[in-house]
């Protein structure tokens, strides 16, 4: 007898102890079948123990980290209904879902603020089958730095059949031995890559052992959730296939040699388990030109029954920009140093970065500028995005797909995504048709990037 996904993690989940049990990430939030919606989803501050020294005053989701992952279904409606138990307002942001503009989370451009004690009603139906994460859109260096991030799986319209699917919610913590947080960021970091938290996590557990089924086939649902870092993905001693990137199936799978994945991104891996149980399959992150080992993957069980071998997922319905007609748009990302000076109450404020020369932090209703351009609605448009700075930026479109047409410095073979890494000097080609109307921002992922300037938005209509 073969043992579906959910039968799977079941006989897992009980046969697992108190101690081991934490490895696997919860599939589901607080779900309320027979209502209309389909999660109820709590943004609150909540202590949890990330190093046995002491707790964290984290803020979560689900009063939980990590967070609930929540799962939809390709071309059909989801609705979670948001409360937010926060001292302060927040929305929250649906990272690379094409998305209607009221649901798109950001304050005073598409919402107004969620304010302590107020809930909102998030509906949207997916188009796109992929992993996909969601997270507040305010204050964003301190809410998502104290735990308010989580995954959104989009399941393909027409299931796609795996052994395990293991979501795998890649942060850093900015804390001190005694579990207590540590500043989230410096000026002279948020100027420069910036701050990377002191203490890695994959699904909240720092190098975590996880369990696979013997034989099994096997997808790892990478999420970038940092704030700052670049991962550096491999696999050390196993054959592993990369299927999709950045909630976007590839149209053939290629061997994962290893894969950059900035602040946002996702990556999705396949492979097939050793059919002995007790073998170990090891993941890696990549630091400068050494790896080291960052998740330990073991067989459990009896290996599963019947040939397993690496599906090719159904590509997402990404619209074909027109080439021929599209219109050109420069957008250069540059690096300013100023540091406005001191507001009425005494506090500097850091604008370090630029688009087209114009910085902005998003900060209040006030302050929202002119878009940076404006887009005609059903026309397509090619992005040419220079980063002449000495730092590397994912840089993120709300609401669109890219595709990734060519970069200065690599060769790139067309693919899909919402979040572009470009390098330094870096000069990147991307297109899109600019079917979806709306305010929708445009940013870089590195927070502290974003709140000191690296941020704008499109206007199409
Ligand atoms: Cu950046």
């Amino acid at each position: 007898m073969s043992l579906s996904r959910r039968e799977f993690v079941g006989v897992l989940a009980a046969s697992m102890t108190a101690a081991s049990c934490s490895f696997l990430p919860r599939l589901s939030a607080e779900q309320s079948p027979g209502t209309d919606y389909d999660y109820i989803l709590t943004a609150e501050p909540t202590p949890i123990q990330l190093v046995s020294a002491g707790l964290t005053p984290a803020w979560c989701f689900g009063g939980s980290y990590p967070a609930p992952v929540l799962r939809a279904r390709q071309g059909q409606k989801l609705r979670v209904l948001f409360r937010n138990r926060l001292p302060e307002a927040t929305t929250i942001h649906w990272h690379g879902i094409r998305i209607d503009i009221a649901m798109d989370g950001v304050p005073y451009l598409t919402q107004p603020p969620i304010e302590p004690g107020a809930e909102f009603l998030y509906e949207f139906t997916p188009p796109d089958a992929g992993t996909f994460w969601y997270h507040p859109h305010m204050n964003s260096v301190e809410q998502l730095g104290k735990g308010l991030v989580g995954i959104l799986i989009v399941d393909e319209a027409k299931p796609v059949a795996f052994d395990l699917d293991l979501p795998l919610a890649l942060k850093t913590w900015h804390i001190n031995e005694d579990g207590s947080f540590s500043p989230f960021s410096f000026p002279r970091n948020a100027a420069r890559m910036g701050t990377p938290g002191s203490w890695e996590t994959v699904n909240g557990q720092n190098k975590p052992v996880l369990e696979i089924p013997a034989g099994g086939l096997v997808r790892l649902r990478f999420a970038n959730v940092d704030n700052t870092v670049i991962y550096k993905l491999a696999v050390k001693n196993h054959p592993a296939w990369v299927i999709a990137v950045d909630g976007n199936p590839v149209e053939k799978p290629y061997p994962l040699t290893s894969h950059e994945m900035g602040a946002g991104m996702r990556l999705d891996v396949a492979l097939i388990a050793p059919q002995k149980a007790g073998e170990v399959i090891q993941v890696q992150n990549g630091k400068g030109k050494l790896f080291f080992d960052f998740v330990t993957l073991k067989t459990v069980g009896e290996p599963v029954r019947g040939e397993r071998t690496i599906p090719v997922l159904p590509l997402n319905p990404i619209p074909q920009p027109d080439l021929a007609s599209a219109e050109s748009l420069d957008f250069v990302f540059e690096w300013e140093g100023a540091v406005t000076p001191a507001n009425d109450h005494g506090e500097a404020h850091q604008m370090f970065w630029t688009i087209n020369r114009r910085g902005w932090d998003h900060s209040s209703e006030q302050s929202i500028p002119e878009p940076l351009a404006k887009l005609q609605l059903g026309r397509s448009y090619i992005f040419n995005l220079r980063n002449v700075t000495p730092h590397t930026h994912p840089i993120h479109m709300h609401g669109y797909t890219w595709t990734v047409l060519e970069s200065s410095q690599r060769k790139i073979t067309p693919y899909h995504t919402d979040t572009v890494l470009v390098r330094r000097n870096e000069k990147v080609k991307v297109a899109f048709v600019a079917d979806n109307p709306g305010r929708w921002m445009y940013h870089c992922h590195v927070i502290e990037h974003m709140k000191t300037g690296l941020m704008g938005y499109i206007s199409v209509a």
